[in-house]
């Protein structure tokens, strides 16, 4: 994979609606060239908690998430990445749960098994104005009381991705959906400071995932070195 090599891996791709078996090409076909993959309840619903360990075991030395977008007390929270031990690398929970009872328990429950913990800070899909962005200081607030390893912000909306760096500098990674099939163009996320950015659909429903990841890198790249020079 000598035409990757020069490329700064800032790619998870999301396997949401995909047969385990085409799962099992895309793993195999792209673990070289992502950062990691993400899977949600879509996968482990159909497949169960197994089939997550028999795909990750393909393509074991990169960070695998599981969006659950946990919502709820901190010991049904903490109940469920108990079950999560040993076949993720990390989790994602919301934030308009609160910090006491809820996020403080699954931060130190997840960083004892270290699991990363990634909190939602705003979303990628037009309904998030309706709510998320009304209370992005009270988000803001919690997020930095939790201190998680990253937050999920919105590819659709780089400027609000620009105000998140801006308030945490590099205290933390910054995981941004919405490319692709959302409307997002590949690399204008990384270009407003995020650090990875999420595809699902447009690689996992392309007829070559591989090459279709590789332009995407290539993109991410050529931003990068547009925004620097900026
Ligand atoms: O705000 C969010 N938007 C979003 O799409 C937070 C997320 N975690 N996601 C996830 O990113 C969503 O659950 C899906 O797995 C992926 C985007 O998929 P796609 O639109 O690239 O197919």
């Amino acid at each position: 994979m000598r035409y990757v090599v020069e490329l700064s891996l800032s790619l998870i791709v999301a396997l949401d609606r995909v047969s385990y078996e085409r799962a099992a090409n895309i793993v195999d076909s792209l673990c070289e060239v992502v950062s990691g993959f993400k899977v949600g309840l879509p996968f482990l619903l159909q497949y169960g908690l197994s089939s997550l360990e028999k795909l990750r075991s393909l393509c074991s030395e990169k960070m695998w998430v599981a969006d659950l977008k946990l919502a709820d007390i901190g010991y049904v929270m903490t109940s469920i990445v108990e079950l999560l031990a040993g076949k993720i690398d990390a989790v994602i929970a919301h934030a308009f749960v609160g910090y006491r009872g809820a996020l403080d328990e699954l931060k130190e429950f997840s960083q004892k098994l270290g699991i990363k913990l990634i909190v939602v800070a705003a979303m990628s899909h037009p309904g998030s104005v309706e709510l998320y962005d009304i209370v992005l200081g009270g988000v803001a607030k919690i997020v930095e009381r939790v201190a998680p390893w990253g937050i999920v912000v919105p590819a659709t909306r780089p400027k609000l991705i620009s105000v998140f760096r801006k308030m945490f500098d590099c205290q933390l990674a910054l995981l941004a959906p919405g490319v692709g099939v959302q409307g997002a163009r590949p690399g204008d996320a990384i270009c407003a400071g995020a650090d990875y950015e999420i595809v699902g659909r447009l690689i996992v429903n392309s007829d070559n995932p591989l090459e279709t990841a590789i332009r995407i890198l290539n993109e991410q790249q050529r931003c990068r070195k547009w925004c620097e020079q900026r």
